[in-house]
């Protein structure tokens, strides 16, 4: 499919996505949300992508948030409409087999930071900025963020970044455990797509089934996340991946692995 506002490159089984919409720092608009859903949909689906990168173009933003123009003359039905594709989005990120990394590049706002925050780990570069403008437009987070943010790094430092709107730079993110880790600029992508590749070179259903296991384990019990543990270990048993991860070990050569 044709995109207007993403830019797709695929590299051994890595695909970086980039929103590009510099004129507006990258904020997401109605075509934005449909597209990105579209994209990570058929990413999902390619058995020959092992982990997606999203990042945004340019140097200045990553994601400078919801589109406010879009955004202020929707009606309530599209303003509805526009919460179900933005809440979609986050929640397909969560599903999907594969990992996701947000790159973040610089502006992380409203609407970009939850998008950051919806993927697996986020990797900043040093003139990266995060924050939550909502409040001072009279809203609050609407794709997720009161409840990621407040689950990764806790409820008291969430209320403060939430409230006050306060933006922060990449080293107090990297303090709050927003960010796992800051590049330099001109780093930040090379970085990222490492560990894209060495997670890509790990057992492609080894790394779904984890996933799987921390994100829907995290709004279970303790013992019923052991127990979901437990099975989705079992299971793995029934596949290549693992037949072909532990005779590799035992004969002492990497392993090869086909994603079944
Ligand atoms: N939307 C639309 N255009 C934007 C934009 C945005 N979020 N951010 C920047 N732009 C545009 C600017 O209007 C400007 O366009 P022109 O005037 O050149 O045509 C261009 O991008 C460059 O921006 P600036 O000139 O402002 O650049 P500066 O370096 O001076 O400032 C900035 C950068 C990031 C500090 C500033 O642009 C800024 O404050 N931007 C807005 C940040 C923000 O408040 N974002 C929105 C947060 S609220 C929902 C769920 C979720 C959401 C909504 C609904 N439902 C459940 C319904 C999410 C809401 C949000 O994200």
């Amino acid at each position: 499919m044709e995109y207007k506002n993403l830019l797709l490159e695929n590299n051994d089984g890595i695909t970086t996505l980039t929103i590009n919409r510099r004129e507006a720092l990258n904020s997401l608009n109605s075509s934005v949300l449909a597209e990105l859903e579209c994209a990570l949909y058929e990413l999902d689906l390619d058995a020959a992508i092992k982990a997606v990168v999203l990042t945004g173009a340019g140097d200045k933003a990553f994601v400078a948030g919801a589109d406010i123009k879009e955004m202020s003359e929707l009606s309530s039905f599209e303003a509805h409409d526009f919460a179900r594709r933005g809440q979609r989005l986050m929640l397909l990120i969560n599903r999907m087999r594969k990992p996701v990394i947000a790159a973040v590049n610089g502006y992380a706002l409203g609407g970009g930071l939850e998008l950051a925050l919806a993927c697996d780990f986020i990797y900043a570069s040093e003139k990266a900025k995060f924050g939550f403008p909502e409040v001072g437009l009279g809203v609050i987070p609407g794709f997720g963020g009161t409840q990621n943010l407040a689950r990764l790094i806790g409820s008291n430092k969430a209320n403060e970044l939430i409230f006050s709107g306060r933006i922060i730079n990449a080293a107090k993110a990297l303090s709050w455990g927003i960010v796992n880790e800051v590049f330099p600029a001109d780093e930040l992508l090379l970085k990222v797509l490492e560990t894209a590749r060495e997670i890509a070179g790990k057992g492609t259903l080894g790394v779904a089934y984890a996933k799987d296991a921390i994100v829907n384990g995290l709004s279970m019990t303790k013992e019923d996340g052991f127990r979901y543990e437990a099975s989705l270990f079992g299971v793995l048993f029934a596949t290549d991946d693992q037949k072909e991860g532990m005779g590799a070990f035992l004969g002492k050569r990497a392993a090869q692995f086909q994603g079944k």
